[in-house]
């Protein structure tokens, strides 16, 4: 990994008169600059490597980055406007070179090492554009404020992954009949720094792990994956809480019960099977909770921003993207008048499985004036997005409450 820092945690030399040359000035101190302690005239954009410097910034140790939604408009995401989730600090050294893939756990005949160059030559490649969507997306809308990052709603992304399928590599390992479930091991470091922990290390059931779209990739956008966002490879699953798609992969193993990884325990990842009165906790058993699997219909505005002041008289072009999990979307609709009516908008078919779907329309304001412009998508199985924020749960998971922008018409 290009850091900053040499191995024994201090400044290297080249990036102290990189700094100096950028400052047009020395830094006369350097000797004393503490271990691992970023001089601040580096400041906050290139500690966040390559991000656009509109991207919200939730917190940095661990990094937890969030995109305002206006700049998701792209269809496929860039790099630089996709969200950074991490639950541990990214892993000090990569070594790409020697980087390898252990399939192990009870329910495969025998573990297998492949490194990436194996998995690159034995297996054939695909490229899918995934959405990965946290599931604590949209989690500041929840009152009272549940614990973890408390995001609006731009902790989604729809990136192009290349890799591998999973199912190929299981099928080379060669599978017992008892599994049901994997789970992934990644690189990172836990925040305690312990060795013994992990940071996170979740997983699906063993359906989900087999399909088509479950890639063991080395490429975001026809590029490297980026530090943050996994370098060297990753596991990419589409259409679940973006949680399951574990960076910095080096190990999956297949389970003959369900993982029992770090964040599969407690509330983690987990919606109560039945309403919640706001603000209580109920007991974090299988009979309470379930696992969220499937993300919830939802779509969003990515043009125009919200507040825009809009000449009256102009035919208003809108647009955004929408998305419903396993299910793709059949419509999204707009409306201008607080959910009265409801016009129909253009939707795109995803240009793969499990891809965000496009919609655009063009609205008309019948006189000056402020307005909120809502967007609602349905699902193929006929299932809406709610208009107020759905029921509170202990974790703060699955708002998928309708997306609304403020226009001005003037
Ligand atoms: N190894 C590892 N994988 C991980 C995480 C992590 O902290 N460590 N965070 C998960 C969570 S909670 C989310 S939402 C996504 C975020 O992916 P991104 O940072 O590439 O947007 O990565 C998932 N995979
Ligand atoms: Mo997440």
């Amino acid at each position: 990994m290009k850091s900053h820092f040499d191995r024994r945690g201090f400044l290297k030399k080249t990036s102290l008169a990189a700094l100096a040359a950028t400052l047009g000035t020395e830094i006369v101190f350097a000797d004393k600059l503490p271990r691992k302690y970023m001089p601040l005239a580096f400041g906050e954009k290139d500690a966040l490597k390559g991000k656009n410097t509109n991207m919200i910034v939730q917190g940095d140790r661990p990094w937890n980055v969030e995109s305002p939604l206006d700049l998701l408009d792209d269809r496929i995401t860039p790099v630089d406007k996709m969200f950074i989730r991490n639950n541990g600090l990214i892993p000090e050294t990569i070594d790409a070179k020697n980087w390898t893939l252990t399939i192990d756990g009870e329910s495969v005949k025998a573990p297998k090492t492949y490194t990436l160059a194996e998995l690159k030559k034995k297996f054939k490649p695909y490229t899918y554009q995934l959405t990965l969507e946290c599931g604590g997306n949209g989690r500041s809308g929840y009152y009272p404020p549940t614990s973890g990052n408390q995001w609006g709603q731009g902790a989604v992304h729809c990136g192009q992954w290349t890799g591998v399928r999973l199912k190929d590599i299981l099928a080379d390992v060669g599978l017992k009949s008892d599994a049901v479930y994997i789970g992934y091991h990644g690189k990172d470091i836990h925040l305690s720094r312990d060795p013994k922990k992990e940071a996170i290390s979740r997983g699906v059931p063993i359906t989900k792990a087999m399909e088509d779209e479950t890639l063991i990739a080395w490429q975001l956008n026809g590029q490297d994956i980026p530090e943050f966002h996994g370098f060297p490879l990753r596991l990419v699953i589409g259409g679940w809480p973006a949680s399951v798609s574990g960076k910095w992969l080096s190990g999956i193993s297949v389970r003959n019960k369900v993982h029992d990884g770090a964040k599969m325990e407690g509330h983690s990842y987990k919606m109560p099977r039945n309403p919640v009165a706001p603000g209580t906790e109920i007991p974090t058993t299988d009979e309470y909770y379930r696992i969220i699997e499937s993300m919830p219909v939802k779509s969003m505005i990515t043009f125009p921003k919200t507040g825009a002041v809009i000449p009256s008289g102009e035919v208003l072009p809108l647009r955004g993207h929408a998305w419903a999990g396993d299910h793709a979307v059949k419509k999204v609709e707009v409306s201008i008048d607080f959910g009265s009516t409801w016009q129909d908008c253009k939707l795109e078919n995803p240009v793969n499985r499990l891809a965000w779907q496009h919609w655009n329309t063009q609205i008309k304001f019948p006189v000056k004036g402020y307005y909120e412009v809502w967007v609602r998508a349905t699902d193929e199985k006929g299932v809406s997005q709610p208009m107020v924020i759905p029921a509170w749960n202990p974790g703060g998971y699955l708002n998928n409450a309708c997306e609304r922008i403020a226009v001005k018409i003037s």
